[in-house]
């Protein structure tokens, strides 16, 4: 096959895998083909001991434009439903462990939004533009949108932007929180690949605990996130990695973890 019919594009830099969309004359539309491609790359970084954190980026004007609308447009209700539609291929990303971060430049709509917000880390460029526009199509944001997007930025934004497909630009998503950081275009992929690098660079087990910590959070009450935190807290203390991290700052030296 040859790279422009990749519907991803997949590297190596260091310890950072990146997984770059590639549909650019569709805006990087997410269909069937792309997300399966996408949930293989991720699981194939995920599994792979030389990788500690992946990238995932799309084109310089759209990191993607939402579900293929094309694809989807005559769909019946036991299409999506015998055929699990998201739950078949666009759910892959929660299985991964080690962190992600989606490096965004151009549009980043519905589908594309949502991946986005499935990411542990939005990079976002200057140009970027994020926003939830099913409600024009009469669909819904329903890879995540109408949940993720809520606990990102609260309520009160969160409806602006489902009922009324309102845009949010790169310095508002900065704002409301959602996106982590905004750099220039010309240093979008550099910038998160460094960030990536920083974090791959770290000890594997203590990033994935911290990952797995931080997304309990999101998903129960305060006492038992606490408990999950004391126990994951704990199982440092069974890592090589903590006890090199601790001694060399006694010594005053750089750590050399061992991803163990
Ligand atoms: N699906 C399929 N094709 C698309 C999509 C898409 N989401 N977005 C863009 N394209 C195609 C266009 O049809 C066009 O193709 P062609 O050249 O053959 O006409 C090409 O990409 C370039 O697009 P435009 O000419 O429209 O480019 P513009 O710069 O004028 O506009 C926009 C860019 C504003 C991003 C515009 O393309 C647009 O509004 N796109 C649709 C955005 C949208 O509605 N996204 C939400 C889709 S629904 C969704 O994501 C649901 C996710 C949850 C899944 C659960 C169920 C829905």
């Amino acid at each position: 096959m040859n790279l422009q019919d990749q519907p991803v594009l997949v590297e190596t830099r260091g310890r950072v895998g990146l997984i770059t969309l590639n549909r650019p004359r569709q805006l990087n539309a997410l269909n069937d083909a792309l997300m399966d491609a996408l949930g293989e790359a991720l699981l194939a970084f995920d599994a792979d001991p030389g990788i500690g954190a992946i990238v995932i980026t799309g084109s310089a004007k759209a990191f993607a434009a939402g579900a293929d609308i094309d694809a989807m447009a005559d769909w019946s209700f036991m299409d999506v439903y015998q055929g699990a539609f998201i739950t078949r291929n666009w759910e892959t990303i929660r299985r991964v462990r080690k962190p992600v971060l989606a490096a965004v430049a151009g549009f980043a709509m519905g589908g594309g939004c949502e991946l986005a917000l499935a990411c542990d880390i939005i990079v976002a460029a200057e140009s970027a533009k994020f926003a939830l526009p099913e409600i024009k199509l009469a669909m819904l944001p329903g890879a995540g949108g109408t949940q993720r997007l809520p606990r990102a930025i609260g309520k009160a934004k969160a409806m602006d932007m489902c009922l009324s497909a309102r845009t949010l630009d790169a310095a508002e998503a900065d704002r409301y929180g959602l996106v982590s950081r905004v750099v220039p275009d010309a240093e979008l992929l550099e910038r998160t690949l460094a960030l990536a690098g920083q974090i791959a660079s770290f000890s594997l087990p203590a990033l994935m605990a911290i990952k797995a910590a931080v997304n309990r959070a999101w998903e129960s009450p305060l006492t038992e996130g606490i408990l999950f935190e004391r126990h994951a807290l704990y199982e440092r203390f069974a890592s090589a990695d903590a006890h090199e991290g601790m001694h060399a700052f006694l010594d005053k030296r750089t750590p050399e973890f061992q991803h163990r």
